[in-house]
């Protein structure tokens, strides 16, 4: 199946990480960043969003999981972008709200061009598997100013700390699945500016 559909990699000594994202996909995930907690997460992102994810991360694990995470954010929010292109006949914006058992979540996003996160979002405990809590806010970050989106992600209501990371992953894809799709009665941009 065609699609819109992006390859990146980046290289740097804390990481090599090579990603291939198809926004028209199906679900599809090929994921290994050596940090099971957080492929189960992208997983869940893509999985929900019908995007088509591969993602090879080496990264020095024997540090910590930061910079792992947060570069893998920078490489998905590239992709994300280049695989927009000039964003020409999309929604533009997408929202979700995403029940977890006990947990709420919710995601909005605007393709604005304009990168910015809003995170509220409060983990009781320091780590999920092998991934820092404290590193759910730091990858939305780095996809949000990567691709230049405006992000909103808010736990509604709090609960188990697996559910407040997976609800907030699944929130978003559910978001920008909406955000990126076709809207037919669109044939340029989407912006009284002209561009995004
Ligand atoms: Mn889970």
């Amino acid at each position: 199946m065609e699609g819109r559909t992006a390859s990146c990699s980046r290289k740097t000594k804390e990481t090599d990480i090579t990603l291939t994202l198809n926004l028209d996909g199906q679900g599809k995930t090929k994921i290994d960043t050596g940090i099971p907690f957080f492929d189960h997460m992208l997983d869940g992102f893509a999985r929900h969003g019908l995007f088509d994810l591969e993602v090879s991360v080496k990264g020095d694990l024997e540090v910590d999981s930061h910079h792992t995470i947060e570069d893998t954010g920078i490489v998905l929010g590239s992709a994300i972008a280049r695989a927009l292109g000039d964003k020409a006949g999309i929604r533009r914006y997408g929202y979700f709200i995403l029940p977890m058992d006990e947990t709420l979540a919710l995601g909005a996003v605007d393709l604005s061009g304009r990168p910015y996160l809003n995170f509220q979002a409060e983990f009781t405990v320091p780590r999920l598997g092998g991934m820092d809590t404290e590193m759910v806010r730091e990858f939305f970050y780095a996809v949000s100013y990567s691709a230049a989106m405006n992000l909103h992600l808010k736990i509604l209501d709090p609960g188990n700390n697996h559910h407040m990371a997976e609800a907030l992953f699944k929130a978003f894809g559910k978001s920008l699945d909406m955000a990126v799709s076709e809207e037919p009665r669109i044939r340029d941009v989407w912006s009284t500016k002209g561009s995004l």
